[in-house]
Order: structure tokens, then sequence, then C-alpha cells
């Protein structure tokens, strides 16, 4: 009998939680071989309404559901975790610039991260999605300095499927075709889907778009402000495909991904000019059990220097904004 995984999971009665805890109990992240324990946290107030999500797991029957804990201090919901979805944060009311943001949700970070240097497995991998996400993940790290901070990681997957997709839809190829389409950056709207070394079917990203000017301008923006899009559409934020993006991230740090390159922001090692520890969306090739390259070797024109720029300036702006918070 293989030994279950403890997975625990923070903002559990949240939108994301909502898709993310049924598709983990099914086994659509560790395989069909692999039980998992759930350790679910929330805040008090939500408490109630993660009740109604527990019940609704045991009601599917999963058979790889080994247990569900639940608890509102993370100090309980971290202990023996191997993986962590930090998912849960308090999300941007209207009005509220991001520094605001970053100020509010900076402090659930530092208590998560000291949380899950005493508490979780040694082998503990964690993906950040709560935003703003690279900087609550650099946070959480630098407050758990005896992790090996290769463990902490935030999620720029769903940015790399939006711009998959979109290019798969222009060139109408399917989205298998796609490869080596790579975000760098921030998770926001500075982040820069590296169009130049994709490839679609072989052929060059820019050949097969056939408009080099469509990937500078319409194509960048739709994928920089495709959260936007979907919350005026929807009335809500992304869920079911944030929940998507962080099972694509989470299986495949752990099963790894060969030879194929994916988009994870980790911390930098210095590789394309990015200060050290910087925690930078950049190329990443997975080896398994949460083992991971940055690849390097790949050269950018004048335009992709200026646009990772732009999103690097933005992240050491937010560091400097959560300073107190790192020491
Ligand atoms: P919801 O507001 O539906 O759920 C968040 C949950 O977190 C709530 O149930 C809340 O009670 C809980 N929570 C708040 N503070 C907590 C704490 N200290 N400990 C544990 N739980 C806590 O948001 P949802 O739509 O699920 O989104 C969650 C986060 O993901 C947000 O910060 C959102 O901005 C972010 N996203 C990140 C994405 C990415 O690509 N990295 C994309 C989707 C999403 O926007």
């Amino acid at each position: 009998m293989t030994q279950p995984l403890r997975v625990a999971v923070t903002g559990a009665a949240g939108n994301i939680s909502y898709s993310l805890l049924f598709r983990l109990a099914a086994g659509d992240c560790y395989g069909s071989n692999q039980p998992v324990i759930l350790q679910l946290l929330e805040i008090p107030p939500a408490m109630k309404a993660l009740e109604g999500v527990v019940m609704e797991l045991q009601d599917c029957a999963f058979p790889l559901l080994a247990g569900i804990e639940t608890s509102d201090d993370p100090k309980v919901a971290f202990r023996g975790a191997n993986q962590i979805f930090l998912v849960g944060s308090r999300p941007r009311s209207k009005g509220m610039e991001r520094n605001e943001l970053i100020a509010v949700n900076g402090p659930i970070f530092v208590g998560q991260g000291r949380a899950i240097q005493e508490h979780a497995a040694k082998d503990v991998f964690v993906v950040t999605v709560g935003n703003p996400c690279n900087t609550n993940a650099f946070i959480a790290m630098k407050n758990a300095p005896e992790v090996p901070r290769s463990r902490f990681t935030a999620m720029t997957r769903l940015d790399q499927n939006r711009a998959v997709a979109q290019l798969a839809l222009k060139t109408g190829k399917p989205v298998s075709a796609v490869e080596n389409l790579i975000i760098y950056g921030n998770h926001s709207s500075t982040m820069f889907p590296d169009f130049a070394n994709a490839k679609v079917a072989g052929q060059s990203a820019v050949q097969a778009a056939g408009d080099a000017a469509w990937l500078q301008g319409p194509y960048l923006k739709t994928i920089q402000q495709r959260g936007a899009a979907i919350i005026e559409a929807r009335g809500a934020s992304s869920a079911a495909s944030a929940a998507a993006a962080a099972i694509d991230h989470m299986r495949d740090a752990w099963f790894g991904t060969g030879e194929r390159c994916v988009s994870m922001a980790v911390p930098s090692d210095g590789s394309y000019g990015i200060p050290d520890g910087t925690m930078f969306s950049l190329p990443v090739r997975c080896k398994g059990k949460g083992q991971w390259e940055i690849v390097k070797g790949a050269s950018h024109d004048a335009f992709a220097k200026a646009k990772i720029a732009e999103t690097l300036k933005e992240l050491q702006d937010e560091a400097a904004v959560v300073k107190d918070l790192c020491n």
C-alpha cells in the first residue's frame, strides 16, 4: 500500500479550492495510485463553509482520498505536509491599490512561512497561488530560512496556458503543437510571454502567427489583461482555470517534465540578469519530486529585454514594500 501524501491547501473554502480539492482527491495531480490526505486551512469566519466542502468531498467517495483534516491554524494544517498549495489570501477590493493588497496579504505569508519551517515534512514543496503570488512566495521563503529555497515557487502556469491557447487559436493548430512558450517575471499585467522563442508545430511562433505586430500588440495585451477580462465577463475571477494550472504546476514538479520546459516563478540564481533570490517566472525543467533547474541560454531581443526589465522593476518595487516582513 502506497503511503498517502499529505497535501495542505489554504483558502480551502474559496473559489479556486472548490475546483482544486476535487481534482486533487480524484488523482489528477499525483496519479491514480497515490492516496492523499487533504489538510485544509481557512480563517475562522469561513470554517462553516469549509464544513460544507468537506461534506461534498466525502460524498464523492473518492477511492484515493485517505483523509480530510481542517483547521484555522497553519501550524496544524501544515503538520507533516509534503505538498502545500498557498491559495488563500485576501482578494483585492474595489479601489484598492496593488501596494495596499501587498501590505494586507504580506503578514499572512510571514506566519505561514514560519509554520512551514516548523511543521511541514522535510521534503515539503510549495506553490503560491494567492496574489500577489510572487511576492507572497518570496515572503514565505524568507520566513523559512531552514527550508531549501528551491521548495518555494509561485504560479505563472495560468499565464502560460493562456498564452499557449491564444497562439493555438491564432494559428489554427492544436494547443499540443505549441512548445516552449515561457512566461517571464511577475504574475501581474507586466508579465511577459516570450513568444519569440516559442514554436508552433516545429515552426517559430512568429512565422506561424505570420504577424509580429500582432504578437507584440494585441496578443501581449490579451494575455496580460486576461484575468481582468474574465472578471468583467463572469463577475468573478478565474477559478477552474486557476485550479487546473495549479494542478499542472504541481504535477510537473512531482513527476518531472523530461526535456519539456515550463514556466514557474522560482528563486532566481542570477540567470538572465535577474538578481539572485528574486521570485521570478523563468523557463524551468522539472526532474521530479520537487527538483527543478532553470533552463539557460534563451536569447532575447531588445523588445523582450525591455519587457523583462519592466516586470523585474515591478517585483523589486513590491519587495521594497514588504522589506520589513522579510528579515
Ligand atoms: P476567494 O476569495 O474565493 O477565496 C480565498 C479564500 O482564502 C477565502 O475562503 C478566504 O477565507 C481564505 N483566506 C483568506 N485569508 C486566509 C488565511 N490567512 N489563511 C487561510 N485562508 C485564508 O479567492 P479565489 O478565487 O479562490 O482566489 C484565491 C487567490 O488566488 C486570490 O488571491 C487570487 O487573486 C489568486 N489568483 C491567482 C492566480 C494566479 O495565476 N496565480 C489566478 C487566479 C486568482 O486570481
